[in-house]
């Protein structure tokens, strides 16, 4: 492809540099830019090589990180993608295989790293809203024989973003590790949104994640920061994960300008994603009311809402090229799924502000060609 040549996979999300004062973003919560305090804190930050371990800021964020989940130790890397290969990397080999839920992050959206990089295959299970039981997990455990792939590893998502922001029962997840530790298997969890989770189980990230052998949870979704993401487990996860990390690109030097906003989004930010849990709900309500949307809203818990657009006519596509020119951006996730995700740059006038354009593009329905 030469450069006058318009990519569309490249054209897909990116649409404007700077939205226009007045834009309510609700495609994801990775849209929020740093606060005015966490840009303070970036240029003021102390900082050193982090390859060398000498990044003061980072090394105290990785401290912060660890202490608040009750593990050894933790590391801090580019992207939650980053963290995820690295744990997928670290407890297989190549040949095995990882349990996943069909419509988790790790499955769906990471360029099949687990499989490029990784060696592994995806071997699928269906949770009921995204949340896999122990029974869905052990139906689909291969074999221990020679000439079938092995099992290796689980991987759980919570929230799970494409059950629209599903959280998992602290028990389940308890259970899942008990038996998965029983036939030697690994837990990871894929904690982009953990600490949604844990407002809305009003619970400890802690005593959530305490029997899982490893998380991954994100500093720049939900609690603002403009880069990065923090893997956690035991001292010798972590020295291992290190490794990897550097050998996929990620060792990165005088970090501590990210980690500075990094360490405002872990001290700060979970006490106010409650307010984003509201809004969602209020969203989630809205939409409910609109006849030609579907939604259960009681199911929505934390910050992400997605409506089937069915009866609209139109594809989730054409429903959100429909609200753009309106300020009202969403992201289609699926033929007929729209997502929306609430965040700390979008407060409840916004919300109110965006129903009535959603009432409008969604009644102005799309008629079949005769
Ligand atoms: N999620 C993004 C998109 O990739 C879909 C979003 O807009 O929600 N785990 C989960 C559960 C995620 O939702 C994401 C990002 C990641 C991992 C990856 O994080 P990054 O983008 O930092 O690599």
């Amino acid at each position: 492809m030469n450069a006058t040549e318009t990519d569309p996979v490249m054209a897909m999300n990116s649409r404007a540099a700077t939205p226009p004062a007045g834009v309510v973003d609700l495609r994801s919560d990775t849209v929020t830019r740093p606060s005015a305090e966490m840009r303070r804190a970036m240029a003021e930050a102390e900082v050193g090589d982090d390859v060398y371990g000498e990044d003061p800021t980072v090394n105290q964020l990785e401290r912060e990180a660890a202490q608040i989940f009750g593990k050894d130790a933790a590391l801090f890397v580019p992207t939650g993608c980053m963290g995820n290969l690295i744990a997928i990397k670290l407890w297989t080999h190549h040949g095995d295989e990882v349990i996943c839920d069909e419509r988790g992050h790790v499955n769906l959206y990471e360029l099949a790293s687990m499989s490029a990089i990784a060696g592994c295959m995806p071997r699928l299970a269906r949770g009921d809203d995204g949340i896999l039981s122990w029974a869905q997990i052990e139906a689909v455990i291969r074999p221990r024989i020679y000439y079938d792939s092995q099992t290796a590893l689980i991987c759980l998502e919570n929230t799970h973003n494409m059950a629209g922001g599903m959280v998992y029962p602290t028990a389940t997840v308890n259970e899942i590790c008990d038996h998965a530790h029983e036939r030697n298997l690994r837990v990871h969890l894929d904690g982009a949104r953990i600490f949604n989770a844990s407002v809305a189980l009003n619970d400890s990230v802690a005593n959530m994640t305490r029997k899982v052998d490893s998380v991954m949870f994100c500093l720049s979704k939900g609690l603002g920061a403009p880069v990065g993401s923090i893997v956690v487990g035991s001292q010798a996860f972590i020295d291992q994960a290190r490794v990897y990390r550097k050998l996929f690109g990620g060792g990165m030097r005088q970090a501590g300008v990210l980690a500075a906003a990094g360490l405002i989004a872990l001290r700060e930010s979970p006490q106010r994603l409650h307010i984003d849990h509201e809004n969602a709900r209020f969203l989630a309500e809205g939409i409910a009311a609109i006849p030609q949307l579907a939604i259960d809203a009681t199911k929505v818990q934390t910050n992400i809402v997605i409506c089937d657009c069915s009866k609209t006519g139109k594809t989730a596509v054409e429903f959100c090229a429909e609200l753009y020119p309106y300020g009202i951006w969403a992201q289609d996730t699926a033929r007929h799924s729209v997502r929306f995700v609430t965040h700390c740059d979008v407060e409840s006038s916004a919300i109110e502000r965006a129903l009535p354009i959603l009432r409008q593009v969604a009644a102005n329905t799309k008629k079949p060609k005769a």
